[in-house]
């Protein structure tokens, strides 16, 4: 029988779990059925080559682990992966830090992590890799002689030809993903991208189902959004509800409405933008004073980078700010956070919430959109205000859509949402359940398998070029 192998650059080990549980471990609990393998980076970091793989089994998944040195650390992950393809994907140039040595260090622990798995592969595995640290992998394992099907899944954004092309290196990066049979991408604008990306960079016709021919190979490119467990999130949330937190949030709040962001606290999320906003939202409209408080839980992350401490300092002065100008003695606008919160308990406080705030200047997916409006109370939703530039956006257009780049209009959203009609609520957030209840993290793995699974159907299945 085809065994699933997942490769991503993290593997969330079974005895990590709680406190917080990676949208990726969550998203995939479908399709890692007993039997299937997980292979990736420990987390641990040592000082010297160790080259062994760790291996354990957690309820019939068999986790298999490295670690990574020092200097591969910094130079595959802190340094390339998150200093320069992370920016390029997001479409920011200007935080862009490209260095060669870097850039080898990245393909060399590709080049490592495909000589470990090999070493674990059967002739009849499927393999889908993860994510933007192990682009080049399919090619590595390719160079080892391994003709399994491989899957390559960019939980980011992916940025047409003139963004793409400012990454020195940018061309060998394509060619590497063409060793893989499927490419997939959270939305058709991505998938579209890349496809005009092989067209202007490789020279390569490919055809409107996505498909096309490199070096005797045919890839595959879809697009697949990312989905959470809704049924499961809803039931969470609404038993959360009525727990000792969300009582406390509760209380705190004295009868005011709760406005909620959750994010990782990264400069793609768009919060110095949504904190200028609140302030624009209490200065616009002075009768929206003490009628809302606003809760931005951001869990720190990354922070080695330069880039998230300048973050860091850059919201805590405008978090400030805010609240020197307008708090008065029995009132705080804006709560801030940078301490992660339980899973369970973020669901409640969704629940709670009149509005959440997703304003991404970029965004793959967008989880978080799709578990607050999961999380809410059938009979007296919430609103969903969401970025334009959020890949969540394309699926779920009944959210009040704003430029993140925009502060006003965020603040325009905000009061109307906390002024919206009941009947308005209950219209939108049922278009909103649809899409989530329907576009689940189980039908993501199931679309994916099903181009990656080799069958004669493959090639007649529809393509998801559309958006849906
Ligand atoms: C990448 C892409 C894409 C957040 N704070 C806490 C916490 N979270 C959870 C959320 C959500 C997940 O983390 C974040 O997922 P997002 O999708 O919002 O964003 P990224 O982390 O940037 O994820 C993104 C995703 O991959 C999947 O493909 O959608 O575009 O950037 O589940 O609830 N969880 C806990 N405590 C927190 O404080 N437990």
């Amino acid at each position: 029988m085809t065994r699933l192998v997942v490769v991503s650059n993290r593997v969330p080990l079974p005895s990590e779990r709680g406190a917080k549980a990676g949208g990726l471990a969550v998203a995939l609990a479908d399709a890692l059925r007993p039997g299937s393998l997980w292979f990736g980076w420990s987390g641990r970091r040592t000082s010297h080559d160790t080259r062994r793989t760790h291996v354990q089994r957690s309820d019939g998944i068999t986790y298999a682990t490295i670690d990574l040195t020092d200097a591969e650390y910094d130079g595959f992950y802190v340094n390339f992966s998150n200093g320069a393809l992370w920016p390029l994907l997001h479409f920011r140039l200007g935080l862009l830090d490209f260095n060669a040595d870097d850039y080898k260090e990245y393909c060399s622990v590709n080049r490592r992590y495909a000589a470990a798995l090999k070493a674990l592969l059967q002739p009849d595995d499927v393999i889908w890799v993860h994510d933007y640290h192990l682009i080049p992998l399919g090619a590595e394992l390719r160079a080892l002689g391994v003709e399994n099907r491989i899957g390559f899944f960019l939980h980011t954004p992916f940025v047409p030809p003139a963004v793409f092309q400012a990454l020195p290196r940018a061309t060998e990066l394509l060619t590497a993903l063409c060793a893989y049979d499927i490419v997939g991408f959270h939305t058709p604008t991505y998938c579209k991208a890349f496809l005009d990306c092989v067209t202007e960079c490789l020279g390569i016709r490919t055809g409107t189902d996505g498909r096309f021919s490199f070096r005797s190979r045919t890839v595959q490119a879809i697009a697949d959004p990312i989905g959470i467990d809704a049924k499961s999130f809803a039931a969470k949330a609404e038993a959360v509800a009525r727990g000792k937190d969300a009582a406390a949030l509760r209380e705190s709040l004295n009868g005011r409405a709760l406005a909620i962001g959750v994010d990782r606290l990264d400069y793609s999320k768009g919060l110095p933008n949504r904190f200028i906003a609140i302030g624009r939202l209490l200065a616009n409209h002075p009768e929206d004073r003490r009628q809302i408080s606003f809760l931005q839980i951001a869990a720190r992350s990354r922070e080695e980078q330069h880039a998230y401490q300048r973050l860091r300092r850059e919201l805590d002065r405008i978090a400030g700010e805010t609240n020197g100008r307008y708090s008065e003695f029995d009132w705080t606008p804006l709560r801030y956070m940078t301490n992660a919160v339980k899973r369970d308990t973020l669901a409640g406080f969704f629940r709670i919430a009149r509005m959440a705030v997703v304003t991404p200047l970029r965004d793959g997916m967008n989880l978080v959109a799709k578990e607050y409006v999961a999380a809410q109370d059938p009979e007296d939703p919430g609103v969903l205000i969401l970025s334009r530039f959020a890949g969540a956006a394309e699926e779920m257009t009944a959210a009040l859509l704003v430029n993140p780049f925009d502060a006003d209009e965020i603040a325009e959203a905000m009061h109307r949402a906390l002024t919206m009609s009941l009947q308005e609520r209950v219209e939108r957030w049922k278009t909103l359940y649809g899409v989530v209840a329907t576009n689940t993290a189980e039908r993501f793995c199931n679309v994916f398998m099903s181009y990656l699974a080799r069958s004669d159907t493959v090639a007649q299945r529809p393509v998801l070029l559309r958006a849906i």
